[in-house]
């Protein structure tokens, strides 16, 4: 899968995008990225990339020209641009992400792009979540770093997709690995019986606990048996509708 990157701060991407398994991905070949810098398409002698909002207002906005530019130097591809405006960005888009050949991300700086770049060139906003960052940077990253891993090849052994939270709508169980005893805190006996089916089902019920305190809005779309609704609202949980 290749992903181009559309950035005004090139530098702030390698760190991240060479370490650990997105690098090794990147050395195996399962995963290619391109950093762009949209300076470079910016061809007035002082590379200028951002102007005044027409109407007034505080801010500068990324200029049209030097955009679109580099978009299209990049196409073809699934054009995206990083924004608070955008559709949320969940596993699921990860996950369909993955069928594209070329996913161009294009990190918004300043206050905004101009709206006609959008109108003329990109397939879709996508949000990280409701805050407002200084760049589209870190959100550029999150989504190729979500996405990678769900190629076949890129997550080694240690790790696997299988169990991520909202593979199977619910928030991922506990986790605990050695000592036994940590501060006081014994390890839950049930994990360490070796019985895989009573682990499973401690491991599901301990994800629908986590879900229903931190998500319980996921508990209505989850795929639940009766037994482990029952149990749910035993627990607390009060369903949608
Ligand atoms: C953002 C988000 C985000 C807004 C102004 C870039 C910044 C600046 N991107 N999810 N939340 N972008 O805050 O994706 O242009």
């Amino acid at each position: 899968m290749f992903f181009e990157i559309l950035t005004l701060f090139p530098e702030s991407m390698e760190g991240y995008l060479g370490a650990s398994i997105l690098g090794r991905a990147r050395d195996k070949g399962l995963v290619r990225v391109k950093i762009t810098n949209i300076r470079d398409y910016a061809l007035d002698k002082h590379q200028v990339t951002d102007d005044r909002p027409y109407g007034g207002g505080d801010g500068m906005l990324m200029k049209p020209e030097p955009l679109a530019a580099a978009i299209r130097q990049a196409l073809p591809g699934r054009v995206l641009l990083t924004s608070p405006r955008g559709v949320p960005f969940n596993q699921a888009r990860a996950g369909s992400l993955t069928g594209y050949d070329k996913v161009i991300l294009v990190c918004g700086r300043y206050e905004g792009v101009d709206q006609r770049v959008i109108d003329l060139l990109v397939d879709e906003e996508i949000s990280i979540g409701d805050y407002v960052l200084t760049g589209g940077e870190l959100a550029a990253l999150a989504i190729i770093d979500a996405t990678a891993r769900l190629i076949p090849g890129v997550l080694g052994g240690e790790d696997s997709s299988a169990e991520d939270s909202f593979s199977q709508g619910l928030l991922e169980h506990s986790h605990y690995t050695r000592p036994r005893e940590f501060e006081g805190l014994e390890v839950p006996e049930i994990l360490l019986s070796g019985d895989h089916a009573r682990i499973r089902s401690w491991r599901r019920m301990d994800s629908l606990r986590t879900t229903l305190a931190n998500r319980p809005e996921l508990l209505d779309s989850a795929d639940l048996t009766e037994e482990e609704r029952t149990w749910a609202r035993s627990i607390g949980w009060k369903p949608a509708g």
